[in-house]
């Protein structure tokens, strides 16, 4: 499967949900189950990465039980060389812009790219923009935080990606961050791009979720809530149906 033209097919037709499971996070035979029960609550893909104590092995153990359950594509989320897995249908080969330290611009990348290739894993090219708060990501990625009222900034950001030939711009508020990002800088940096706008941290209920569907996002992320509600397969079926229902 081409994942980048999975996700490219789907985006001209409708949103799009992706799930992210960090695989530090459960066994991985949970994690097995919650590919399970998310594909069936009509979210269209996985992500499969987390800040801290990735390893490869957890990456590969992870991965395995998640294609025993699930069809969904599985994209890494990396944050550097112990994400990758040779398992995984692709990879976000991305560069945090607001980075303050060239490892994560560019070191783990040039670090990565070969196995990548050996591997031979699908790179699907991202530029990451972490706002505020941008919680551990941020911490870890030394990000200059993207202040939640300065849209200048989130959009000149957003233009220096299109025109570096990213394909895709993450807007990222951080995993498990109070509030996502707020819909103004959505629709701010939406009104000027013309790659597709993806959107995750703090996104936990399908009010939120369509706003910000309304103000631009084409791809919406959410992670933490499969870790904290039992229910998260209803939670995130309701969050499905309320972004595929969001008209261009
Ligand atoms: C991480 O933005 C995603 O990149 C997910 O965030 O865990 O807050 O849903 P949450």
């Amino acid at each position: 499967m081409n994942v980048e033209r999975y996700l490219m097919d789907k985006i001209r037709k409708e949103k799009v949900h992706l799930t992210l499971i960090d695989p530090a996070k459960q066994e991985p035979l949970k994690a097995g189950e919650i590919a399970e029960k998310i594909e069936d609550s009509g979210s269209d893909g996985i992500m499969i990465g987390g800040s801290t104590n990735i390893t490869n092995k957890i990456m590969d153990e992870t991965i395995l039980k998640i294609k025993e359950r699930s069809s969904l594509p599985v994209m890494i989320f990396p944050s550097g060389i112990s994400s990758i897995s040779r398992h995984a249908d692709a990879i976000f080969f991305m560069s945090m812009l607001n980075s303050s330290s060239r490892e994560f611009l560019i070191d783990h990348q040039v670090m990565a790219s070969r196995a990548i290739k050996i591997m031979n894993i699908e790179p699907i090219s991202m530029a990451y923009l972490v706002v505020e708060p941008g919680m551990t990501v941020g911490k870890v990625g030394k990000a200059i935080l993207i202040k939640r009222d300065d849209m200048d900034s989130a959009v000149s950001y957003a233009l220096a990606a299109q025109y570096f030939g990213f394909h895709f711009v993450y807007l990222e508020a951080g995993s498990g961050a109070p509030e996502p990002v707020p819909e103004s800088m959505v629709k701010a940096v939406k009104n000027e791009i013309g790659i597709p706008l993806i959107v995750g941290g703090g996104i936990r209920d399908p009010e939120k979720a369509m706003k910000l569907a309304e103000a631009g996002a084409d791809v919406i992320v959410t992670g933490t809530l499969v870790e904290r509600s039992d229910n998260y397969d209803e939670i995130i079926r309701k969050i499905v149906n309320s972004i595929k229902n969001v008209k261009y």
